[in-house]
C-alpha cells in the first residue's frame, strides 16, 4: 500500500497543537528589529513535547530508504562525500510526517509569519537541515531570495526553528544584520565556503558585513526575511544540530516559471497565483 500523501490535508491531522502554550505577538518592537535588521531571533514557539515528538518522526524520515520516497521534493543524505556538505536537507516532510505536517499549521507560527508578512500567508516549502555531532557541514552564506527568483513578487518569510539547542560550536545559524537591503547576490559563487562571499560584496557591504550568531534553545525559532545574508559553520560539538524550517510567502505570490515550482508538483503557468494542494492557505486564525 502507497503511504498516504499528507499534502492532501489542509488541516491538522494530531493533537499536536494542543501541546502547544505559545502564541508569539509581533509587536511593535519586534517588527521595528525586524525591519532594520532583516531577522528576528529567539521566538518561543514549540514546547519540549512538541520538539521531542518531531526528533522522533526525523529519526524515521532519516532513514537511507527514504530517499526513494517521491513525497519528499528534495532529499539529500551526504551524497557529495564532501565532509563540508550539510549531512542531512530534505524537502517536503510536512507529506510524509504528521508532526511536521501538522508543525506548518501551528497558530504561534502563522500569526507570526502573517503579522511580519502583513496579510494571509501559505506555505512555500518546509526545510530540514541536520548537522550530526562532529560532521560538518557547512551552509555558506546566501540570500534565500537566490533560490526563489522562479516566484514573484518577493514577499517570502524563513522560520528557522531549534530542534536541538543550537549554539556557535554546533553550527546555529549567522546573520548579517542589514543585508536584507543590499541587492540580490549571485547564488552559485556562495556555494564555495564561507569566506568566498567576501569576493562578492562591495567595500561598502565588507564594512557592514558584522554577523551575528543566532545562539537558540531547542524549540526557539529565528524569522528571516528573504534578502537576508545568513549561512552556518560547521557542527564542532558531540551534539547534533537539527533545524527545521518553514518557508511562507504572502497569499497573492505567482509562479515567474513554466517550470514545476518544485520537484514533482504539477506547473503553475507564469503569472498565476500559488495556491492549492502544495501551497495551503494557512492564516492567521
Ligand atoms: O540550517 C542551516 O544551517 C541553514 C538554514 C538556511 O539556510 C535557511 O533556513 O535558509
Amino acid at each position: 500500500m502507497q503511504p498516504e500523501d499528507l499534502s492532501r490535508h489542509h488541516a491538522p491531522v494530531t493533537d499536536l497543537a494542543a501541546e502547544n502554550a505559545f502564541e508569539p505577538t509581533i509587536g511593535p518592537a519586534a517588527a521595528e528589529k525586524f525591519d532594520r535588521d532583516g531577522f528576528i531571533t529567539c521566538v518561543p514557539v514549540l514546547s519540549g513535547r512538541q520538539v521531542a515528538r518531531l526528533q522522533v518522526e526525523l529519526d524515521e524520515m532519516m532513514r537511507p530508504e527514504c530517499a526513494a520516497d517521491g513525497r519528499f521534493y528534495e532529499f539529500h543524505i551526504n551524497e557529495s562525500g564532501d565532509p563540508d556538505a550539510v549531512v542531512f536537507h530534505a524537502l517536503g516532510a510536512w507529506r510524509v510526517s504528521p508532526a511536521f505536517h501538522d508543525l506548518i499549521f501551528l497558530p504561534s507560527l502563522v500569526n507570526a509569519a502573517a503579522a511580519l508578512l502583513g496579510g494571509p500567508v501559505r506555505l512555500w516549502h518546509d526545510q530540514i537541515f541536520v548537522k550530526p555531532p562532529r560532521h560538518g557541514g557547512v551552509v555558506a552564506w546566501h540570500q534565500d531570495r537566490s533560490y526563489w527568483t522562479r516566484t514573484w513578487p518577493a514577499a517570502h518569510l524563513t522560520c528557522w526553528i531549534a530542534l536541538d539547542d543550537t549554539t556557535t560550536e554546533n553550527g546555529c545559524v549567522n546573520y548579517v544584520p542589514g543585508s536584507h537591503r543590499w541587492p540580490l547576490l549571485p547564488r552559485g559563487e556562495l556555494a564555495k565556503g564561507m569566506d568566498a562571499v567576501r569576493e562578492l560584496l562591495t567595500d561598502k557591504q565588507i564594512a557592514a558585513f558584522r554577523p551575528v550568531a543566532a545562539e537558540l534553545p531547542a524549540g526557539y525559532a529565528n524569522f528571516h526575511h528573504s534578502m537576508t545574508l545568513h549561512g552556518s559553520f560547521e557542527n564542532r560539538s558531540d551534539r547534533p544540530r537539527r533545524g527545521v524550517v518553514v518557508n511562507f510567502i504572502r497569499d497573492g505570490v505567482l509562479s515567474d516559471s513554466d517550470e514545476p515550482l518544485l520537484e514533482g508538483v504539477p506547473v503553475i503557468p507564469a503569472g498565476e497565483k500559488l495556491q492549492g494542494r502544495f501551497f495551503p492557505l494557512l492564516g492567521p486564525a
